[in-house]
């Protein structure tokens, strides 16, 4: 039995929860963290000394930090499309991942969903917000002309590479801020919204985060 502990609000969970759902696993999810709370507890620190979320159990494993649960759960669960064996054709996959969740992720959530939407209104630091911004800007030309080349990261098939950075687009086309003309970008992002599993667990109202006054 496989059990997600994160609340569906949050986008590292959220790749959790889609990728769990494209390989048509059977898991139950606990709403943890946030307003949720548990995330302090003796026996939640005892799975992720981090207290934060996911975690992940799967039988006697426990794993936390969602980039590598992700490559976990292709490896063990994927089929080649998903997660290709051959060390040369997964490299670049694996490439886009972890830009996903160094580059564009890191300017996209920590910087301006947090900067923008979790900070209360009157505390929000525009010179900073525009400066990442500018950051964003320089970094999605690559995902766009990425896009190019064919309708996914990898090119003709669906692959982990898709939910390391998709998950984060519904956040990226949502946060009231400007963003620049892509219409590769834009055409995957709806290509992605034909994926039952995309609409249910990450494109979640992020209302209930939003900074207050
Ligand atoms: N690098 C970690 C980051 C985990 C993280 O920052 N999680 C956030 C939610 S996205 C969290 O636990 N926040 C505190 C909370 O929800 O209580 C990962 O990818 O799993």
């Amino acid at each position: 039995m496989i059990t997600l502990f994160g609340r569906a609000t949050s986008s590292n969970v959220q790749s959790v929860a889609w990728a769990l759902n494209e390989l048509g696993l059977a898991y139950e999810r606990h709403d943890v963290g946030g307003v949720h709370g548990g995330t302090n507890t003796e026996e939640y620190r005892a799975m992720n000394p981090n207290g934060l979320v996911p975690t992940l159990q799967d039988g006697d494993l426990i794993m936390w930090e969602s980039g590598a649960i992700l490559r976990y759960l292709a490896a063990r669960y994927g089929n080649e499309a998903f997660w290709p064996s051959d060390p040369v054709r997964r490299a670049p996959l694996d490439m886009w991942a972890e830009w996903a969740k160094t580059t564009f992720g890191q300017i996209l959530i920590y910087q301006l969903f947090h900067g923008l939407v979790r900070c209360p209104p009157s505390k929000i630091d525009h010179a900073a917000m525009e400066r990442s911004l500018g950051l964003l800007h320089a970094a999605v030309p690559r995902l766009e002309a990425r896009l190019g080349d064919g309708p996914y990261i990898g090119g003709e098939t669906f692959t982990f590479a898709d939910i390391a950075i998709g998950h984060l687009l519904y956040r990226y086309y949502t946060i009231p801020m400007e963003r620049i003309e892509t219409p590769n970008l834009d055409a995957y992002y709806v290509r992605l919204q034909e994926r039952p599993a995309y609409r249910d667990h990450v494109m979640v109202s992020w209302e209930s985060l939003r900074g207050k006054d």
